[in-house]
């Protein structure tokens, strides 16, 4: 049975659904974050050496990192089915967005809850405080909320041309996509576009299921 080890409120319940949409039989195995610091626990350094969620184990192999899953799982049980045909211009977008996703589209909506949590870090001393506030603010504002604003809008342009984004049917880089926009939902404002495509995904069976097989998961406000 493949089992996926699924970290509470994360990326990893991107696989689920996938599983789901699939109709691929799977074994969860949750783990918590740690209250304080929001890390993984150090159980899954055993999965894995980065101790990252998600992993999957398929068939006594093991793979990490989302886009390499989504991509493993529709090779292997997709049947042809959330990929578009190959030599295609939608094929191309797929590619595309399922390696942006966590590319590009992560690493401002990351850094600005990481730079949110700074200045109420444990170990700093309640007199850097105000300075790690002032700081941490001021690179959010001047730099990671336009970065932030300009992804947005590029996604809103791209499914104000075509419903989904690799063309006109669900693919794996809508799947792969889910997270950013679902992040970005919790980290800034979306146009009508995106909160109406995002509901749309919400509102799949497969989105559900994956969501009672998980557990709770509500994205990590900053
Ligand atoms: N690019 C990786 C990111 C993996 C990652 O950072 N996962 C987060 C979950 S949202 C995690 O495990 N965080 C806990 C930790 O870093 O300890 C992927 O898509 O698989």
């Amino acid at each position: 049975m493949l089992i996926v080890h699924h970290l509470e409120n994360s990326r990893s319940q991107r696989v689920l659904w996938l599983l789901e949409e699939l109709g691929v039989a799977y074994e969860v195995q949750r783990y918590a974050r740690d209250p304080a610091t929001m890390l993984a626990p150090r159980a899954l350094r055993d999965i894995h050496p980065l101790g990252k969620s998600p992993v999957i184990v398929d068939d006594g192999v093991t793979i990490a990192e989302t886009g390499a899953i989504v991509e493993y799982l529709i090779a292997t049980y997709g049947a042809g089915r959330l990929i578009p045909a190959a030599g295609t211009p939608e094929r191309l977008a797929y590619t595309y967005w399922l390696h942006y996703a966590e590319g590009s589209a992560m690493p401002p909506l990351v850094n600005k809850l990481i730079f949110s949590r700074i200045p109420q870090a444990p170990a700093l001393p309640f007199f850097m405080r105000p300075v790690a506030k002032a700081l941490m603010g001021g690179v959010t504002k001047s730099y990671l909320d336009p970065q932030i604003a300009a992804h947005i809008k590029f996604w809103a342009a791209t499914l104000e041309a075509s419903p989904y984004f690799a063309g006109p049917a669900l693919t794996g880089a809508d799947i792969m996509m889910s997270f950013p926009v679902e992040a970005a939902s919790a980290r800034a404002s979306l146009p009508p576009v995106l909160t109406t495509y995002l509901a749309g995904l919400h509102a799949r069976p497969a989105y559900k299921a994956a969501l009672e097989r998980g557990g709770p998961y509500d994205i990590i406000k900053p």
